[in-house]
């Protein structure tokens, strides 16, 4: 097996056959499990928040930033999921990681979870690619060994998502056990999913996982570990980088017109060997608006959910989802209607549809709870709050 080979044939954006991804995997998995749960970095460094399956953006910002070994990386995570190259993203990245392993490090974000890539693209995408999930399986596998955190030169720490109440200190996710399956109660979980906030203190997040932690917060948690600066992702910034709290915290995103509709700006912090910074930012790279696009998501969705499942209703389809991925898919009588539905139209109709699905739905077995059933109308593709 030639480690350069796959490399080649990656950023040509060719796959690798299974048995080349279960070797990669497994040599992956060797290097992982010597690093710590905080590696210890220098610079100089250049680090990169969320790529979301944006492959041809990543190829760009190795066009800009230059490929390892001649640049060094951190990924902050969250490189799989929404886009629809996520299969070749992670596996480009664990490659480069295999054949450089001092020169590039792949933290954890809260979307490199079994539980997360089976609601959000990647294990459909996977799936689809290789006609069976042996490969989301052996990826998702990999995951559990990435680690947690970074800290560079001892002064700058950086991690996907923020604090947690439940760690203090550095010493404190040094002491974690992390191979694991991201979920929730784990210590650890929030700092894949906790965001900086204007609100002081802790507060509960929106996204319902993680907390949001204020100002006071984050300059405590720098001063008592010595810190001058927290580096994460996990939110979508519109120049790619966003400062915060007194610049004592600083959010960088690398997806570009993430999701193909935000219009953002991407970007990439480089450290130098004194700690000076530099925001390289990015466009979405050319071929990505006119590539073949493999999935279709429907224009308006109705949407019902509670904690333990949800129904999706499009125009042509109707999709119940419960938490463990399985999936109903069925057709239905929109599908002979030109135009969309519009929010204030038709709804009683839908209404009605979608109780007697939802009945259906019940039946199946799919639904566990009636409690909290939420309705939703939505424009355009899923909005999700991850
Ligand atoms: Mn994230």
């Amino acid at each position: 097996m030639d480690i350069d080979k796959f490399a080649e044939k990656l950023y040509k954006g060719e796959l690798l056959r299974e048995k080349e991804i279960e070797f990669v995997c497994e040599k992956v998995k060797e290097i992982l499990l010597k690093e710590d749960n905080v590696v210890n970095l220098k610079a100089p460094i250049s680090i990169v928040g969320d790529i979301h399956g944006q492959f041809y953006d990543l190829l760009e910002l190795f066009r800009i930033c230059g490929r390892a070994p001649n640049t060094n990386f951190l990924f902050l995570g969250d490189y799989v999921d929404r886009g629809y190259y996520s299969v070749e993203c992670v596996l480009l990245l664990l490659v480069l990681k295999v054949r450089y392993p001092q020169r590039i490090t792949l933290l954890r974000g809260n979307h490199e979870s079994r539980q997360v890539t089976q609601v959000y693209g990647f294990y459909d995408e996977a799936s689809r690619k290789f006609g069976h999930h042996r490969v989301w399986k052996l990826l998702t596998d990999v995951f559990d060994f990435l680690p947690l955190a970074s800290l560079l030169e001892s002064e700058v720490l950086c991690v996907h998502g923020g604090l947690s109440p439940s760690i203090d200190s550095i010493d404190d996710i040094r002491s974690l056990n992390r191979f694991r399956e991201l979920s929730e109660g784990v210590i650890g979980f929030d700092l894949m999913w906790s965001d900086p906030d204007e609100r002081p203190g802790w507060g509960a997040s929106a996204r319902g996982a993680g907390y949001t932690f204020g100002k006071d917060i984050s300059k405590q948690f720098n001063k008592s570990n010595k810190l001058t600066l927290v580096v994460r992702a996990h939110q979508l910034a519109m120049e790619g980088y966003t400062w915060l709290h007194d610049r004592s915290v600083v959010t960088v995103f690398s997806a570009p017109n993430y999701c193909t509709r935000c219009n953002n700006q991407a970007a990439v912090m480089e450290l130098d060997e004194h700690l000076s910074y530099t925001f390289i930012q990015y466009d979405a790279a050319p071929r990505q608006g006119s590539t073949q696009v493999t999935r279709r998501v429907p224009d308006y969705f109705f949407s019902v959910r509670d904690s333990n499942f949800e129904v999706d209703i499009s125009r042509e389809r109707i999709i119940f989802k419960n938490n463990n991925g399985k999936k109903i898919s069925l057709p239905w009588g929109l599908k002979l209607r030109k135009e969309p539905l519009k929010e204030d139209q038709d709804v009683g109709v839908s209404l009605l549809v979608v109780a007697g699905l939802t009945g259906i739905a019940g039946i199946y077995g799919l639904i566990t709870s009636w409690n909290n059933i939420k309705i939703r109308f939505k424009q355009s593709q899923k909005k999700k709050r991850m």
